[in-house]
């Protein structure tokens, strides 16, 4: 198989044999870090997704999976262009309750912290206790809610309900991200419910843009 195509395959296979050599070579190839992962491993990923929605690929190998991108992500995390040194303000980031994908979530920390922002990366399956606890203890700027599943998107819905029952709505900007959202769920329904700033995030890049935005 041509390079690409293998790393691609090497997601889905969940095949981390020789996967550092690949990924030498890819950028030695001329690949930036950033690309092999938007544009090969993520393509690879989706199509594991599909697979197991399908039914045509079991839960262990879909776990295989996600190891080998998350050790192909942090094998390229240290090549990848930092553009900034920090200061530009900080974040709580947190997988909601109940749901545990976190690669998704782990690549805004990435995309985030190399392009000047401090990073507090509290987990996976965290209340919205948790996450409050951490903005507050860190003084954070803003606070990013992960979620894969689509009962996680319900309980992004009831995290905003409680942050407006505590009475904290308006003091922290909340960044919203994960393959169950749709950018009508956030900027009609939730926006509709919560006083403070609720912002829908498609990638890492526009989580990106929107805390350049929210910070100025
Ligand atoms: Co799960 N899983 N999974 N899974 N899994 C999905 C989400 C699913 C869609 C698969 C499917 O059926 N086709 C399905 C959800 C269905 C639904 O809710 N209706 C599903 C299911 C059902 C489950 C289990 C319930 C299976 C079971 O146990 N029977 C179980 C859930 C356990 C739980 O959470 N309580 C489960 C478990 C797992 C694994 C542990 C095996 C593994 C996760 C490993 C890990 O994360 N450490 C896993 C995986 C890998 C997937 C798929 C295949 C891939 C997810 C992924 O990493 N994608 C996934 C299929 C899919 O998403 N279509 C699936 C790559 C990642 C980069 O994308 O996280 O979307 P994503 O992030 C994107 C954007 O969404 C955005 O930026 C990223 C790109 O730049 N983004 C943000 C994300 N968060 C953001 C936050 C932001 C901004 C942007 O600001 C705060």
């Amino acid at each position: 198989l041509p390079l690409d195509e293998r790393l691609k395959r090497r997601i889905i296979d969940g095949e981390r044999t020789g996967l550092e050599a690949d990924l030498d070579t890819a950028m030695t190839e001329g690949r930036s870090a950033l690309s092999i992962i938007n544009d090969l491993l993520l393509d690879g990923m989706k199509v594991v997704g599909e697979l197991f929605g399908s039914g045509q690929m079991q839960l262990p190998f879909v776990l295989q999976s996600a190891e080998v991108m998350k050790t192909a992500v942090a094998y390229l995390e240290p090549h990848m262009e930092k553009a900034d040194d920090g200061g530009k303000g900080r974040i709580v980031l947190a997988t909601v309750r109940g749901d545990v994908h976190d690669i998704g979530k782990n690549l805004v920390d990435i995309i985030l912290s190399n392009n000047g922002y401090e990073v507090v990366n509290i987990g996976i399956k965290q209340p919205i206790s948790a996450i409050l606890d951490a903005a507050e203890e860190h003084r954070a700027d803003a606070i990013g809610m992960s979620g894969l599943l689509v009962k996680s998107t319900v309980i992004m819905k009831e995290n905003l309900a409680e942050m407006a029952d505590r009475g904290v709505a308006e003091r922290w900007p909340v960044l919203l991200g994960g393959a169950a959202l749709t950018r009508a769920y956030v900027e009609d329904d939730l926006r509709g419910m919560f006083p403070g700033q609720v912002h829908y995030a498609r990638d890492a890049f526009e989580g990106l843009s929107l805390m350049d935005r929210v910070m100025t």
